[in-house]
């Protein structure tokens, strides 16, 4: 991040993998990190989509965070991060879960995560949500939080809308925020944006935008250079840096 000056997060929700490649070498330079649905691309291979995406990584200097959002008990999503045709263990820095099922989550991936490769691994839970009428909040967030705190190794932070604290405990958690956008005020089913300098200044450490970069036959590397800088500022501003 300080490298690159960047805290922006693209999420690349597309449906094929010579549009997804495209889009990650073309937002490459302005990013931190690629977030990933790799379950809707319709032609995925390991070799075709990840071998070429970890290149991409390399050259670009990102990290990568499959979006999976774990959901099951601790011995099923064990399995959902290793194996399967996705096998995100193996390439994935960074993936997320729910904590609806309790903190046996948390151990559940971590053991996978060992299991499976010798680098580092990270997960974020999933504190608060963008969307409508999410159900996230209130003593559900404080309870996911509490969850995050059960591996202060494994767990390096939240999705959520604002600061969650912990530093009063020796917690430094990233923040992560989806529902980024500088255009837009939602979607039709339930997205809701704010925009970079609100959530930043609310706790925001990595804003994620999806559509914002490259929806509406928009230009990824004119408005990945737009995030980025709005991101960046936004973070020298609150940091006393600008
Ligand atoms: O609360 C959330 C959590 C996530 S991870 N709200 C979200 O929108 N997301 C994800 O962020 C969502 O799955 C999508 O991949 C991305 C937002 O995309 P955009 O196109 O609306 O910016």
């Amino acid at each position: 991040m300080e490298t690159k000056k960047t805290n922006l997060c693209a999420s690349v929700d597309v449906n094929t993998t010579a549009e997804f490649l495209t889009l990650v070498d073309q937002l490459g330079p302005y990013i931190c990190l690629v977030k990933t649905h790799i379950d809707i691309i319709d032609d995925f291979s390991f070799e075709a989509t990840i071998e070429p995406l970890l290149a991409l990584a390399a050259k670009h200097n990102f990290m990568i965070f499959e979006d999976r959002k774990f959901a099951d008990i601790g011995n099923t999503v064990k399995h959902q991060y290793s194996g399967g045709v996705y096998k995100i263990a193996q390439w994935s820095d960074i993936t997320n879960a729910h904590g609806i099922t309790g903190a046996g989550i948390v151990q559940g991936l971590k053991q996978a995560a060992q299991e499976t490769t010798s680098e580092p691994r990270g997960l974020l839970m999933l504190a608060e949500l963008s969307s409508k009428g999410s159900l996230a909040y209130g003593e559900y967030t404080e309870k996911t939080i509490e969850i995050a705190k059960s591996d202060k190794e494994f767990c390096i932070g939240f999705i959520a809308q604002r600061d969650m604290g912990g530093s009063a405990d020796g917690f430094d958690w990233l923040v992560m925020t989806p529902g980024v956008g500088l255009d837009d005020k939602g979607d039709a089913l339930g997205q809701q944006y704010r925009p970079v300098d609100e959530v930043v200044s609310t706790g925001t450490d990595v804003i994620i935008v999806g559509r914002g970069l490259f929806g509406k036959g928009r230009d990824p590397k004119v408005e990945g250079e737009r995030y980025r800088q709005a991101g960046w500022n936004a973070y020298l501003k609150k940091t006393g840096q600008l």
